[in-house]
Parts: structure tokens; C-alpha cells; sequence
């Protein structure tokens, strides 16, 4: 098949598993053609079957915001025409979706479908897609692409609640890449990290509000406190400098270190005891999916599809959003009692492999089968 995927090429959740599953279909013989303003992250090697097409919206004098919907419109009308793909797979609604029925109609009009799959991820959802700014328009992108996917039951559940959707929607879980995300060893970082055998504690994300990334930093001082222990700070967003601050603020700044954005987090995840993401809203979670790939236990809000893949008192443990204490709670029993943590380790990595790219992988490729059967009659 040949497939071209739209998404944002950053550090984002929705970039990294639009670039994983590209590469994914790449290695099973699919030609796949990325589109997107940038060279996503993880694509970062030379593959026979991967082609980048960077979209080049040019500055004018009179535009005051780039007008990158109309560049990347025109740049997938000339790839699928060119390219002669098969189908186009777009992730995260804004503007994705929208830019994808605006080329497909361009298309149409020279005499070819090509049908689109639109993947949602979460905040295109319940944060941004459902601000009154974009709201018609994806509400209006989902209904008229050919397939539409989420990452959890969970974030099907809120697109169905917060739109007038008229078309069936099919859950494909994000998925995790053994062949990366591993236990390895890297007991030479933890000699550095935790010279005295503290027990280490992770987070990682975008330091956006949604993270509530204050709250990790309330939870380890609760966990400091009893439990001589590091906590990493993985990323990097608006919401780090108050964090930092915060830190400095109960006195733990020797005991946190502030890490930045990171390519290999795997062999930092390799060497942590717990890993925390409490999270106001989280349609999946794909952090705390490669932390139990890397046998690390969760401490996570109960938001959104987190429980779906955080299991309660089983591979870590669920609270309400904001629920320090009792986060703090769960994080200490964890630590303070090795057989336990051991156990839930075990039980991390199990879960993890029900989420294996190898299992996911086919069920994207049957629903692209799916819907280019459904499109072979399809008159618009
Ligand atoms: O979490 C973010 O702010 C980034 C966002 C994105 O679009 O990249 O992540 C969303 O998509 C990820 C991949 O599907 C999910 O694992 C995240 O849970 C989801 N984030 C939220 O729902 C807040």
C-alpha cells in the first residue's frame, strides 16, 4: 500500500506514534510518504521505504499567521497525485482532518479519491477541539473522513459526549517498540544519578498545565520526606520554570534534577523505580506505556484512558486528578516494599506487551483494507 501520514513532526505523543507506525509499515513493505513542516523526531534514519515531504509555507508581508493549512493542503494534493498514493492517514484533528477533505476535494475534482483515515489523540479533542474556535470544524472533518480512529475507549467515549458524530469510530490503542523500549542495563547512569542507592522516580512530558507537573513535584517531597530517593524531570514546557521554582521553594532542588528534552529515554527509564503522570486530562498516555515497557510502575491520575492502561493495584496505582496525597500514598507503599515493587514491575511489562507494535501494527493495516474497500464505490 502506499500511504501518506500527516502529522505534527514534534515531541508530541500523536507525532511519535505517527512516526513509529509509519516506520512500522515502512519495515513491512508499505511505502510510506510523511508530510509534515519539519522531519518528525524519531525519523531519523535512511529507510527505502520512507519518504519526507516538507511542507514550505512561504512568508508575505501581509500575513500575520502563515497560512500553513494551504501550504500543506497544496504539498498532499501534489503527493498523492505524484506519489499516486492509496490512502492518507492524518493525526491530530487540528487541522489535519480539515486540510485532508480540502485536498481530497481538490482531488476530486481532477478525477481521484483517495480516501482519509483520521486518527484523533486527545487534545484535539477534549481540550483545543473542543474550544468554540475549532469546534464546528472538527466536528465537520470527523464526520467526512472515511475512517476515524482513537487511542483509547476512553477518548471514543469523549468525542462521541462532546460532538454530533455520525459515523462509527474504531479504537486502535497506541502502541510501544520492544525493540527500543527495554530494560537495559545502565546501572552506570544510576551509580550518577543515585550514587547512594536512592530509589529513583520519573516524569516525562511537555510541562504543559494538563500535565499538572506541579503535583509530581508535591508528590516526591511527600515521598522525600520518608524514602531517601531522585526524582528525573524528563521534557521541557511552559509550566517548567514555575516548577523549578517550586522545587527551590520546599528545598528538594538537590534531589530533583531538571533533564530537558531527551532522545533516549528509554535508558533513563531503565534505571527508575516509579514513574508518576498525574495528568488532568490524558486520552492514553503514552509516557507511562514506555515507562511499563521498561518495567517501571505507574503512579497516575484516574483520567481519561490512563486506567485503561495504568491497571489499579496491579501495574501501578490510579487517583483522582490533584489527589497528592493520596498519590504520595501509593508511591511510598510501592517503594518502601520491595517485593511489591518487584511484582508490579512484572506486572508493568506483561500489560505493556498486550500494547506490543507487533500486535496494533496489523489491526491499522486491516482497518486502511477496510476502508479502500468501502471507498472503491464511493461517489461523493
Ligand atoms: O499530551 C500532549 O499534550 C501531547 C498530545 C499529542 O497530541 O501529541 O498527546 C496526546 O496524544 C498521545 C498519543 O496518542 C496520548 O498518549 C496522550 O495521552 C494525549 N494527551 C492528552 O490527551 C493530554
Amino acid at each position: 500500500m502506499k500511504i501518506g501520514i500527516v502529522c505534527y513532526p514534534t515531541y508530541g505523543g500523536s507525532g511519535v506514534i505517527a512516526t513509529e507506525l509509519g516506520l512500522g509499515l515502512a519495515r513491512k513493505g508499505h511505502e510510506v510518504h510523511f508530510i509534515t513542516y519539519r522531519r518528525p523526531v524519531r525519523l531519523a534514519h535512511f529507510h527505502e521505504n520512507v519518504f519526507y515531504h516538507e511542507v514550505d509555507s512561504d512568508d508575505y508581508p501581509l500575513f500575520e499567521y502563515p497560512p500553513y493549512d494551504t501550504a500543506l493542503t497544496s504539498t498532499i494534493v501534489d503527493v498523492v497525485r505524484y506519489q499516486n498514493l492509496d490512502l492518507l492517514h492524518v493525526h491530530y484533528a487540528i487541522p489535519h482532518a480539515a486540510v485532508a477533505y480540502m485536498a481530497k476535494k481538490i482531488l476530486l475534482t481532477q478525477g481521484r479519491y483517495v480516501p482519509v483515515v483520521t486518527t484523533l489523540h486527545g487534545t484535539d479533542i477534549t481540550l483545543v477541539g473542543n474550544n468554540r474556535a475549532f469546534a464546528p470544524v472538527v466536528e465537520f472533518s470527523i464526520n467526512k473522513s472515511d475512517g476515524v480512529t482513537t487511542v483509547s475507549q476512553s477518548l471514543k467515549e469523549d468525542t462521541q459526549r462532546l460532538f454530533n458524530i455520525e459515523r462509527n469510530i474504531r479504537v486502535i490503542y497506541n502502541f510501544i517498540d520492544f525493540e527500543r523500549f527495554r530494560k537495559v542495563d545502565k546501572d552506570h547512569f544510576k551509580k550518577i544519578l543515585a550514587p547512594n542507592g536512592e530509589r529513583i522516580i520519573a516524569h516525562t512530558s511537555n510541562f504543559r498545565k494538563v500535565k499538572r507537573v506541579e503535583d509530581v513535584v508535591h508528590i516526591f517531597k511527600r515521598v522525600h520526606d520518608l524514602v531517601p530517593s531522585k526524582l528525573l524531570m524528563i521534557g521541557d514546557g511552559p509550566e517548567r520554570q514555575n516548577t523549578e521554582r517550586l522545587c527551590r521553594q520546599l528545598g528538594i532542588c538537590e534531589d530533583v534534577r531538571f533533564l530537558g528534552k531527551q532522545d533516549a529515554i528509554e535508558e533513563l527509564l531503565a534505571i527508575c523505580d516509579l514513574f508518576v503522570i498525574p495528568s488532568e486530562s490524558e486520552s492514553f498516555g503514552l509516557a507511562a506505556l514506555e515507562a511499563m515497557a521498561c518495567e517501571v510502575p505507574v503512579i497516575s491520575s484516574n483520567s481519561g484512558g490512563l486506567p485503561e492502561v495504568n491497571l489499579h493495584g496491579v501495574t501501578g496505582y490510579t487517583s483522582n486528578p490533584g489527589d497528592i496525597d493520596e498519590m504520595a500514598r501509593y508511591s511510598i507503599e510501592l517503594l518502601q516494599n520491595d517485593t511489591l515493587l518487584q511484582q508490579f514491575r512484572e506486572n508493568a511489562l506483561a500489560q505493556a506487551k498486550r500494547f506490543d507494535l507487533n500486535n496494533i501494527l496489523p489491526d491499522y493495516e486491516a482497518y486502511y483494507e477496510e476502508v479502500l474497500e468501502r471507498s472503491v464505490t464511493k461517489v461523493e
